[in-house]
């Protein structure tokens, strides 16, 4: 047996895909351990030319996953940009976007919203709802994976990234039409479904070039911030920071406490009224 290091590049529940060396080994974990994730770079020992055992995982620049009440889901690892994909059909839930925003602000990666489907009318209505987000500084780029994917490309170089978003948003049809042998990659990405719908069940990294990754997941219906404390929410909304430390209540919870800084500047209007409920619910649901 040998000893190597190597990246997780699909993750199957128990199984993982490890490549190393240009070589490809199905791994196996010590101790049924499943708290890796694609992305991860682990070590490993070879048995023979086919498999693995994962050892250990290196150290992660960065961490990307969600919490329930009752289990973690590790998304991604190692990644430094999140492309939040979104598009008008089907009908988008904000909720996941917000919370994924936050998940991204939590764990130190840079988000970025892709609108996608903007062959479709109903586009023009979603962007409009969007530019709140651009007003807090999110970067947003609107495209088709089916006509143009071009705007995405100067933001994918020398990242790696992770798509994620809810399911039928068009996250695979893009990694698909980025990828330079697209069409041999598609029976890796998805598992057919009734009446010939393609859903990823598993996350799988794919590289670009040499210094660009791109890594699919499944499709969302839920994003659990479980993981994060209910005093560090403000942190992770933007608009809110510079309220910061101006509340009456220094464990001021913004929900019912008098001269609350961030309530007062959602009633002038400096918030929205819609972020504000989010920090609301957030703060009860992790309190
Ligand atoms: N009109 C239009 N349809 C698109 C576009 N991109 C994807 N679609 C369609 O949207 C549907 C869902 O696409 P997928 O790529 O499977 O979506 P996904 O986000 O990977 O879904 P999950 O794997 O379930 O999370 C498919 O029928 C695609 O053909 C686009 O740019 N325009
Ligand atoms: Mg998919
Ligand atoms: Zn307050």
């Amino acid at each position: 047996m040998t000893a190597s290091a190597g990246q997780i590049i699909r993750s199957h529940g128990r199984r993982f895909i490890v490549e190393a060396d240009g070589h490809v080994y199905d791994c196996t974990t010590r101790g049924k351990r499943v708290d890796y994730a694609c992305g991860d770079i682990v070590d490993i020992l070879i048995q023979n030319q086919e498999q693995a055992v994962i050892e250990r995982a290196q150290a992660r620049r960065s961490l990307l996953y969600r919490q329930d009440d009752w289990k973690t889901k590790v998304i991604a690892a190692n990644v430094t940009r999140i492309l939040f994909v979104i598009a008008a059909v089907p009908t988008p839930n904000e909720e996941l976007l917000g919370r994924c925003l936050i998940a991204a602000e939590a764990g130190d990666i840079e988000p970025v919203i892709v609108v996608n489907k903007c062959d479709l009318p109903e586009t023009a209505a979603l962007l409009e709802k969007l530019q709140l987000y651009v007003k807090l500084g999110y970067q947003l780029v609107t495209l088709s994976a089916k006509q143009d994917f071009s705007p995405l490309q100067p933001l994918l170089r020398g990242h790696t990234s992770v798509l994620v978003g809810q399911s039928g948003m068009g996250k695979s049809t893009l990694t698909n039409a980025l990828l330079p042998e697209a069409k041999a990659r598609i029976g890796d990405i998805s598992t057919a479904l009734d009446s010939g719908r393609h859903t990823t069940t598993h996350a799988a990294l794919y590289h670009l070039d040499e210094n660009s990754h791109l890594i699919d997941s499944p499709g969302l219906q839920e994003f659990g911030l479980k993981h994060l404390q209910a005093v560090d929410l403000v942190y992770y909304f933007p608009e809110m920071r510079r309220y910061i430390g101006q509340c009456r209540f220094h464990n001021c919870s913004h929900r019912v406490e008098p001269n609350c800084a961030i309530m007062d500047a959602a009633k002038n209007g400096e918030i929205t009224a819609h972020r504000l409920d989010l920090l609301q619910r957030l703060t009860q649901e992790l309190s």
